[in-house]
């Protein structure tokens, strides 16, 4: 396990509500910016490793962020996301925000899952009764997105995953969370390469479309829900639809691309409202969308995060320390969109519940 102490050197410091969260300047003392001569809002957290795809929980005071780990494989990039070859699994670990991060070691690896064969992607986890759960889509023999879960004693693993996935699972991007009653309910899927499209009978069909439905003027794919079982390794019900209504209340469109629904579902709630987010993929925004309950529907709200650079972002909304705080990542480090790092920001509510709408960029 490392610890890596963020860089200070020639540091930007910006004041956010009381906390100083470092801004780091390059080894050479110029402040990073983007190819197009952007300054970043944020620096990434760790740099001796490629990140992505961030859900950070915080256990026992500490936070703990589940995020893809990103490697440079030969494979070259598609719509389909086949570039993101990722093999295993390093959780990020901080004692507060701005504090130094370390670098776990690999909490699970391919070879350790028994149905899965490639493509670790996006990862989340929860805690129950002592035992923590990783939760991670991965391509089986077929190269259908199942996702597995696999559990540990520490929060940084090892995790040793169970020998099928879930039961009913298929696509990508599970997101476990778990409501103040103790029940825990998993968001999951992705168009495209998440296969969400592929996936609308009940059985993958592997010759499905490449990108969605390709009805502009239907409603769009859904991202799914369902309640686990209290061991929380099983879904307790059939996956339901997380509809996402417009403001006339009507479920959004499959053409309405900077709105509806892509991959990378979150669930936090705040002051009792349940606030679903999700990236809109082709177009890069993240949004969110708000409800009374876990399964919805959900009212369409607005942007939480502009496009960042790069062309996936995905997020998680976590409270520490009585303030909100957005994980995400883009591609400062590498500029390549399959080579990512992980980034927070703190993220603010109007008094009306809203979320102010953040700019990854520093005008
Ligand atoms: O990291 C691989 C995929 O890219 C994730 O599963 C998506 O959310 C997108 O970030």
């Amino acid at each position: 396990m490392r610890t890596r102490p963020l860089l200070f050197a020639a540091a930007a410091t910006l004041f956010a509500g009381g906390i100083a969260v470092a801004q780091t300047a390059g080894r050479s003392g110029q402040e990073p910016r983007s190819p197009e001569g952007r300054r970043y809002l944020s620096q990434p957290l760790v740099r001796e490793i490629y990140t992505a795809d961030p859900s950070a929980h915080v256990f026992d005071g500490k936070i703990y962020v589940y995020n893809s780990h990103d490697i440079d494989g030969p494979t070259p990039e598609d719509d389909l996301g086949a570039h993101f070859e990722m093999r295993d699994y390093r959780v990020l670990k901080m004692d507060g925000i701005g504090k130094p991060v370390t670098v776990g070691p690999v909490a699970l690896d391919v070879k350790q899952v028994p149905w899965a064969d490639r493509q670790m992607w996006a990862p989340d986890a929860a805690r129950k009764n002592g035992t923590y759960f990783l939760y991670f889509p991965a391509k089986d023999r077929q190269g259908a997105f199942r996702i597995g879960v696999a559990t540990s004693k520490s929060p940084m693993g090892p995790f040793k995953a169970n020998p099928q996935p879930i039961k009913g699972s298929f696509s990508i991007d599970p997101a476990v969370f778990t409501d103040d009653d103790g029940k825990a309910y998993m968001y999951f899927g992705g168009i495209w390469g998440g296969q969400l499209q592929r996936n609308t009978t009940g059985t993958y069909d592997p010759n499905g479309s490449k990108t969605d439905l390709q009805a502009d003027d239907k409603p769009a794919l859904t991202a799914k829900v369902a309640a686990m079982t209290p061991g929380m390794t099983e879904f307790a019900e059939k996956p339901r639809d997380v509809v996402i209504l417009d403001e006339a209340g009507k479920p959004l469109l499959g053409g309405d691309h900077d709105r509806r629904f892509f991959e990378a579902s979150w669930m936090h709630k705040y002051k009792g409202k349940y606030y679903f987010s999700y990236s809109t993929g082709d177009t890069h925004f993240l949004n969110y969308a708000i409800g009374d309950n876990p399964y919805g529907p959900f009212t369409y709200k607005g942007h939480v995060m502009l496009p960042v650079q790069g062309w996936t972002t995905h997020h998680s909304i976590v409270e520490w320390n009585k303030r909100w705080w957005l994980f995400y990542a883009d591609t400062q480090l590498s500029n390549q969109t399959r080579l990512r790092n992980v980034k927070v920001t703190e993220l603010f509510y109007n008094p009306d519940g809203t979320i102010r709408t953040i700019d990854p960029f520093v005008k």
